[in-house]
């Protein structure tokens, strides 16, 4: 960034250890831009191998900046061939290391750039990169400045007109942003097309795409009636697998406009699925750019599981048209501005097109898995980060999941009215500006007349509040009290912490009855200590706290014996209900992992109720019956001892199979869901189907593997196909490799397909997956370079917590030569591996030694870059 000083020194010192070359950015270095871009103007001559850009920048001297006559444009890993100021070529300009500086005299200029790139060797797949014999591009965050020199910031916006020339038979279709204004035919078999996009946008939403593809076209009327284009590029043997992409790109706009009021505002949207991509999806201004993996499906090749996130993420990237596109962000320290917000608009889609009560459940088994560790270890960071080295490193759980907890907290306090009123406010306020995470809540503020200014410290204070509740009751006078204390533990660079506002949904039951007493309160629980008085309780009440989750907090309440349990039955609210059930579950387990006895009736009496209840249905019976992780329960242990864990967690799912069979196999062989119904209810049956056989495995080998290989054979779709395999790979029976190799037979040639056959084997609980996992990486279908298939086997394995925790240390140093070969083509990605081994210092001495080693010697490691030397480098400290 141009104008963001960089500094060695002051609060970067308690985050990462200085480097010479990687540099700290800081949020309170935020400077406005010297100079603004209004107009840019692109020309590409295409080439795999080589694509020449020409562009021309209109300048302008911001008058909010310091009046600096230099102009520095940020470039990475690219050279000028040729420079022009105001048409005249000049060689009145410098290198300063990777950017171009031209000092100007003027207010107002014409910069002219022509330079090269290499698409194909580009393997960072950041800039313009070469997948599949197409071209493509990703810019966010600092991509651009791969592709030409310019101020690659999100603050400054620029109209664009962009044209390409390429061979009209390796590169048929030519798209970039906005609407098509020209196309023609050139010398040779060559063709151009222009393309204009009228509004104005960063440079990290700039899209190109050139290759051989084939559209599935639709329309969508808005609902002001106009007519809206829509295609979905791909390769034309995967056309048949983008109708469930396009069905849920026309529910996304018509939820936009029914929940939020947001309507479309150009005639055309283009997505294009590209096979090797570093992230889920990407949302640039009208040709949003997706891995294959969120595009193709049918019931043949993807999961429910893969439909629902096809599904979330194509309405994520579309609702980015508002939260994101018209109003951007001002730094990358907002980010959340923008992902927080919509990963909250995502999860009401997703809540409103299924089942609600199951997605608030999927959603928090995220956060916990995802974003909890990242809150209680050396990398924790605020929703709001106060310094980067590298930005890329920051599209965190943090930033996206817990941004999003932090959303839906507001929506709680103001209501459903009230915050529309504030979001409407915020899009008309700042449409086509560069925003802030302060201008967001200043907009609820006044939208809903609601002060919202405690809530800020959610933004700048890192870690998981821990709550603790004790509920008394006062027979005598009819009077419940809830004692509630709230603790914020010390994250990295924040030694100190204040309480901050909890709005925790609060019920009480009636232990005999079972019935709500009185109404739910909404109570904020914003001091370090508080009690709060419920009048008028007859009857020894049940405590119901945090309903919905409705604050990201770990929450510890003081429970007599059989309160959970006949809690997980009588609560009104599911996720309550849910919760009951786990925590249930999570102190029988860590009594176990502690070495006391197990204790598993009272887990078998609850899940033995919910799989008998009449009034749930199979999905939340799926997700209530499923213990913690084996990450989960690691959290609540002091020292971690991963052999500890998982004893504890087999010992309790053999008693559960053992002791539930029956019901079990009842779950198991319920049917009425044809493979090709996507309903909530038949992917609930389904769903229950493959957890239930799991406890009848953990009872039974043999008959489990007959009955997985069964439902594997007799499978008409991938769910029960994948279900049936991952219950198989773990089991030592001859049934595992006869599925395996059948399955990668049938599948060979789809490379998504594949990706699963790798994760499911790296996901395996058995001792010896390092060293199938070892093996692995010598198949023939295993690369590096394509960041599903790295993800598939290398990410997996890193999750997979007993596995990666093997006693003798192979799989720490499996991921660490992994995170060292990777990081010499993706830098990316590799920086992702590096969490696995985050937390060593919780770990029982031998393995926390040899975690730490790995780290050692990755940082010690000649070139890494600052994606890796970031992560691996706050781990250490
Ligand atoms: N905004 C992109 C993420 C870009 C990640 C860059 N490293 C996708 C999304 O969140 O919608
Ligand atoms: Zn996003």
């Amino acid at each position: 960034m141009a104008d963001i000083r960089t500094t060695t020194d002051g609060a970067q010192a308690a985050e990462a250890p200085p480097s010479p070359t990687h540099v700290a950015i800081r949020r309170e270095d935020y400077r406005p831009p010297e100079w603004l871009v209004p107009q840019i103007e692109l020309k590409f001559t295409l080439g795999l191998e080589e694509t020449r850009v020409q562009s021309k920048l209109r300048v302008e001297r911001n008058p909010a900046g310091s009046g600096q006559s230099r102009l520095t444009l940020n470039g990475d890993g690219i050279a000028p061939v040729g420079v022009w100021v105001d048409g005249a070529a000049t060689s009145a300009w410098k290198m300063q290391g990777d950017d171009l500086v031209i000092d100007l005299p003027g207010d107002r200029h014409e910069i002219g750039i022509e330079n090269l790139v290499h698409p194909a060797a580009n393997t960072k797949l950041m800039g313009l990169y070469a997948s599949n014999g197409m071209l493509c591009t990703q810019c966010e965050a600092e991509g651009f400045r791969r592709i030409t020199f310019f101020p690659d910031r999100p603050d400054v916006l620029s109209k664009y007109r962009v044209r390409m020339e390429g061979d009209a038979t390796q590169f048929p279709v030519l798209l970039s942003n906005g609407n098509r204004v020209g196309a023609g035919e050139s010398e040779g078999s060559r063709h151009w097309a222009e393309w204009e996009d009228p509004f104005p946008k960063p440079c990290y939403l700039f899209a190109l795409v050139a290759g051989d593809l084939k559209a599935n076209r639709d329309s969508f009327t808005t609902m002001s009636g106009r007519k809206v284009d829509l295609a979905i590029w791909v390769r034309e043997a995967d056309l048949p697998k983008t109708g469930h992409a396009m069905e849920s790109l026309k529910q996304s706009m018509a939820w936009d406009e029914r929940v939020y009021g947001r309507e479309y505002d150009l005639d055309l949207f283009n997505i294009v699925a590209v096979s090797d991509f570093n992230m889920g999806a990407m949302e640039n201004k009208s040709l949003n750019i997706f891995n294959t993996a969120y595009v193709l499906a049918d019931k043949e090749t993807a999961t429910d599981g893969d439909f629902d996130n096809i599904a979330r993420v194509v309405a994520h990237e579309y609702f980015h048209n508002w939260s994101g596109d018209r109003v951007t962000c001002r730094d990358w320290f907002q980010l959340s501005l923008k992902e927080g917000f919509t990963v909250f608009r995502d999860q009401g889609f997703s809540a409103d097109v299924g089942s609600p009560a199951v997605k608030r459940i999927e959603d928090v088994r995220v956060l916990r898995a995802a974003q909890f560790p990242e809150d209680q270890g050396p990398l924790a960071h605020a929703v709001r980060p106060d310094s980067y080295i590298e930005i890329s490193n920051f599209y965190t759980a943090t930033v996206y999941n817990k941004g999003a907890e932090l959303i839906r907290m507001f929506h709680t306090v103001l209501g459903p009215e009230k915050f529309r009123a504030g979001t409407d406010l915020y899009f008309e306020r700042h449409d086509g500006e560069a925003a802030t995470c302060d201008d967001f809540v200043a907009a609820l503020e006044d939208g809903s007349g609601v002060d919202l200014s405690a809530f800020k410290i959610w933004y700048s204070q890192a870690g998981t509040p821990r709550v603790r509740a004790r509920l008394d009751h006062d027979a005598a006078t009819r009077t419940a009290t809830l004692h509630l204390e709230q603790q914020e533990d010390p994250t990295p660079g924040q030694p100190f912490k204040e309480p901050m506002p909890l709005p925790l949904r609060t019920a009480l039951f009636g232990e005999e009855s079972g019935a709500q007493l009185g109404e739910e309160q909404l109570i904020i629980l914003d001091r370090a200590k508080q009690t709060f008085t419920f009048e008028n309780i007859g009857e020894t009440p049940l405590l119901s706290i945090n309903r919905g989750f409705s604050a990201p907090v770990v929450l510890t309440a003081e429970r007599r014996p059989g309160e959970l349990e006949k809690l997980a039955q009588a609560d009104t609210d599911p996720f309550a209900r849910y919760e009951a059930m786990q925590e249930l579950m999570m102190s029988a387990l860590t009594a176990a992992a502690r070495g006391e006895k197990l204790d598993a009736e009272p887990v078998i009496r609850a899940i033995g109720a919910t799989l008998r209840s009449n009034a749930l249905d199979p999905a939340f019976k799926a997700e209530a019956i499923l213990l913690p992780s084996d990450t989960l329960l690691a959290d609540r242990m002091q020292v971690v001892d991963p052999d500890a864990i998982h004893a504890a967690r087999d010992a309790l799912r053999e008693a559960i199979g053992t002791a539930l069979k029956d019901d079990m196999l009842a779950a198991h062989r319920t049917d009425g869901a044809s493979g090709d119904d996507l309903s909530p209810a038949a992917k609930g049956i389904r769903r229950l189907r493959t957890v239930a056989l799991g406890y009848v495995a953990a009872a039974d080998e043999a008959q489990a593997a007959g009955l997985a290989k069964a439902q594997f054979d007799a499978a008409d779709n991938m769910t029960d196909r994948q279900g049936a395999l991952g219950v198989l790979v773990s089991l030592n029976q001859p049934e595992r490799e006869e599925a395996l190799q059948a399955f990668y037979d049938r599948f060979r040639d789809d490379a998504l397909v594949i990706d699963k056959w790798f994760a499911l084997q790296a996901a395996a609980q058995r001792p010896d997956t390092i060293d199938q996992v070892l093996r692995l990486v010598s198949h023939p279908d295993f690369t590096m370079g394509n960041p599903n298939r790295l993800r598939a086997l290398v990410g997996m394995f890193g999750g997979n917590h007993w596995a990666f925790h093997n006693a003798d240390g192979r799989g720490y140093d499996f991921l660490a030569d992994m995170i060292i070969a990777a990081d010499k083509l993706n830098p990316q990605i590799a920086a992702r591996l590096v969490p696995a081994f985050g937390r060593w210092k919780r770990f029982e001495p031998k393995r926390s030694a040899m975690m730490k080693a790995a780290l050692e010697r990755i940082v010690a490691s000649p070139g890494l870059s600052k994606d890796v030397y970031e992560q691996v480098s706050k781990s250490l400290a």
